[in-house]
């Protein structure tokens, strides 16, 4: 209202003091410096200007030189596919700064009983799920906000995939939750149990995840039950 500062530099006093991590404030800082109002002012420079050239092509075009309105229109053609390379590469930065607010999402991914809720309870420090050797125990999604680095990741502990035929309604309700949460997630942890081969339910869904090309790890847990041989074995399936 007094004229000292605009919506988006309002925008980014407000990211700066809900930020949660470092990177969230940095990401406010482009907004509150009027680095990102300057950009808008001149993409609005750029189109008036385009507007006025293309005007006087439409006005008097039929009073100029023929390579007089080719120059022209050959400056506003540049000027428009510059300032449209630009908006993308804006647009491009804003998706990854969402990101930042909303946090990566992680999502731990595998069998029952591969030990993903103990792998959530070291990394969030703290027991957040229960941890225990029946399988099937995980069911809904538990999400937990950490700081790694300077950036916030969400890392979701999710039901362990296995075949429908043996999990009860609540537990099918959580397979299909986990499945879900891993196609919609940034990065999957997918741990498994080198012990145990029960991932055959696993593949299909991992041949998906693949499929659209997910960024995923393979984790292989319990290290101190299994030998190196075990271990190989497993990879050649
Ligand atoms: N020996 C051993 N057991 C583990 C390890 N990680 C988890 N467990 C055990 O494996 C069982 C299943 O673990 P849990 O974290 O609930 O697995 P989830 O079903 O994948 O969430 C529990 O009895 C854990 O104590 C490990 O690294 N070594
Ligand atoms: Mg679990």
């Amino acid at each position: 209202m007094n004229n000292k500062l605009n919506l988006v530099e309002l925008e980014g006093i407000s990211d700066s003091i809900n930020a949660e991590t470092e990177s969230q404030r940095l990401a406010s800082l482009s907004s509150i410096t009027g680095k990102a109002t300057n950009e808008f002012n001149k993409w609005r420079q750029d189109i008036l200007n385009n507007i006025a050239l293309l005007t006087i092509i439409i006005d008097f075009a039929e009073d100029q030189e023929l390579d007089k309105n080719k120059m022209l229109f050959n400056s506003v053609d540049t000027s428009i596919r510059e300032l449209d390379k630009e908006i993308r590469n804006y647009l491009f930065k804003v998706r990854s700064s969402e990101i930042l607010l909303k946090g990566i999402q992680l999502v731990l991914l595998g069998p029952p009983n591969a030990g993903k809720s103990s792998i959530l309870n070291i990394l969030a420090n703290k027991e957040a799920a229960i941890v225990s050797d029946i399988a099937g125990t995980t069911r809904d999604v538990i999400d937990i906000p950490l700081e790694i680095q300077g950036y916030k990741v969400v890392l979701g502990d999710t039901a362990g995939i296995r075949s429908l035929d043996n999990a009860d309604t609540i537990e099918k309700e959580g397979i299909k939750r986990a499945k879900a949460k891993s196609l919609s997630a940034d990065f999957i942890i997918v741990v498994l149990d080198p012990t145990n081969n029960d991932v055959l339910d696993l593949k299909d869904h991992l041949k998906e995840l693949i499929k659209l090309d997910k960024k995923l790890v393979i984790v292989l847990n319990k290290q101190d039950l299994h030998e190196g041989d075990q271990v190989k074995s497993q990879e050649k399936q």
